[in-house]
């Protein structure tokens, strides 16, 4: 079966990137299908805890359709990362639904139909007859009788609840289809949101998801490395973009994980600075926030360094103190808080090393010193990392963490140019440090740990001059 060259990597076609069993690397058949029988346990459970109207119910997650820059020039194509992870599908326009009557339940899959000329353009599709075998699901249909499907479902079930994110629409033909649906048959329908659901199970990252982050981050340490050590001033911004850019996609990562931001001297304070088209000098340091995409996973790294090799004392001082609180954080997470719990720590040690600094004197209360680190600092220093940068954002970062979540660890220190509150050898000096932290039963675990971030190491590697392709500086 595996022969035939599918809508995405199979073993049989892509040996290199997929083992055998797997249908996104290190990801199994049956690891899908444990997702969905989770997926499915949980949401029965929770209809019958809320003693919901029926036990009927109809769950639909789409997958995301290829966006266009222009006429049919299209973006990189990302998979809805819900659908994703319940199918381990790659293919745009395509669609899960899963039904269940009472306790009997059935997957189906819908994919795209074979078209001999859409595939002359853009390679083979997985078409129905393939689809149900690969991604091990109950049946799998062509995408066009869906709403036939949903319909005839509904006919011979009355009682229903139909589980569809209506609050965010992901593919517009799905979207349409479940608006149309539910405007025909609401009135006898209850509706209600799975996202939650997915969200709570992508929280706790299972063993071969921590294999993966842990190749993405370290692609992205490495990356870094290789970045810090070839900035030196006169090098613009993005030039450290495409050498960021080529190490973390020679090592096997299919994408950025975001824009990176690469911000030197005073623009490492406008926090979401992308433009990245500035020359570095000697007495910058760059802000770099990057990380990249590997097999389905993101990581996300911020360093902060000094283009020219050494920071100035007052650089080095505000550098200690986000270092300082960074370790600081990280060792906390030993004792499970929430990441609210973070972010009240690093304002306090924050403001308060500021104060040690013989900064910020005329506050007095800690309230009123947490306040201007709040100022310094308008990002939270903490969110979940996974699939999506800013993973599984339905979950609150006031819940305590547990074992399997993997979090950013990101406290910042950004005093712009007009603060009067600092002298002004302090002014245009933003410092971030960002690493990405697994939390286990027997401690935090920090995925990014091979680049370095103390004082020394970066200065070191910072001062190491290795060059970019002959002619670029
Ligand atoms: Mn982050």
């Amino acid at each position: 079966m595996e022969m035939k060259a599918l809508g995405q990597p199979t073993h049989a076609t892509h040996p290199h990137i997929i083992n055998k069993g797997e249908i996104t690397s290190l990801t199994t058949r049956s690891e899908y299908k444990h997702r969905r029988f989770v997926l499915i346990d949980q949401i029965k459970s929770h209809a019958k805890k809320m003693h919901m109207a029926s036990n009927n119910h109809l769950i639909v997650v789409p997958a995301s359709s290829t966006q266009y820059m222009s006429g049919k020039i299209p973006y990189n194509f990302r998979q809805n990362t819900d659908f994703l992870y319940l199918t381990g599908c790659l293919e745009p326009d395509c669609c899960f639904v899963t039904t269940i009557i009472n306790e009997e339940f059935s997957t189906t899959l819908f994919t795209r139909e074979t078209d001999k000329n859409a595939e002359k353009w853009d390679g083979p599709r997985t078409n129905h007859r393939d689809a149900a075998d690969f991604f091990g699901v109950n049946q799998s249909l062509p995408i066009n009788v869906l709403n036939d499907f949903i319909r005839g479902f509904v006919k011979y079930v009355a009682n229903l609840i139909v589980w569809y994110n209506f609050v965010n629409p992901i593919q517009m033909h799905v979207h349409s289809i479940m608006e149309n649906f539910m405007s025909d048959f609401g009135t006898t329908l209850t509706c209600e949101n799975p996202t939650i659901f997915i969200q709570q199970m992508r929280l706790i990252k299972s063993p071969s998801e921590v294999a993966l982050m842990r190749k993405t981050c370290r692609i992205a340490s490495d990356a870094f490395i290789e970045t810090i050590k070839c900035s030196s001033p006169g090098i613009i911004e993005s030039q450290l973009n495409a050498k960021f850019d080529f190490e973390c996609k020679i090592r096997g990562a299919e994408n950025m994980a975001y824009p990176p931001i690469i911000a030197g001297g005073k623009r490492a304070c406008i926090i979401h600075y992308s433009n990245n088209n500035q020359v570095l000098s000697k007495d910058d340091v760059v802000l770099m926030d990057g990380g990249c995409e590997y097999h389905g996973y993101c990581s996300d790294i911020t360093r902060t360094w000094p283009v020219g090799g050494a920071f100035s004392p007052e650089q080095k001082s505000i550098y200690k103190i986000v270092y300082e609180a960074n370790c600081e954080l990280i060792d906390m997470c030993k004792s499970f808080p929430s990441l609210d719990a973070l972010y009240e720590r690093m304002l306090i040690t924050v403001g308060v090393k500021l104060q040690h600094l013989g900064l910020l004197s005329r506050y007095e209360t800690i309230k009123s010193v947490m306040k201007v680190a709040q100022q310094l600092c308008p990002h939270h220093c903490c969110h979940f990392l996974g699939m999506d940068v800013h993973d599984t954002p339905m979950i609150k970062r006031s819940i305590k963490m547990r074992p399997g979540m993997i979090i950013t660890v990101e406290p910042g220190i950004y005093i712009n140019e007009e603060n009067t509150l600092f002298p002004k050898n302090y002014r245009g000096i933003g410092v971030r440090i960002e690493d990405d932290v697994l939390i286990t039963e027997t401690g935090p675990v920090v995925l990014s740990d091979f680049c370095p971030k103390d004082i020394e190491q970066i200065e070191k590697l910072a001062s190491e001059f290795s060059k970019l392709p002959s002619g670029y500086i």
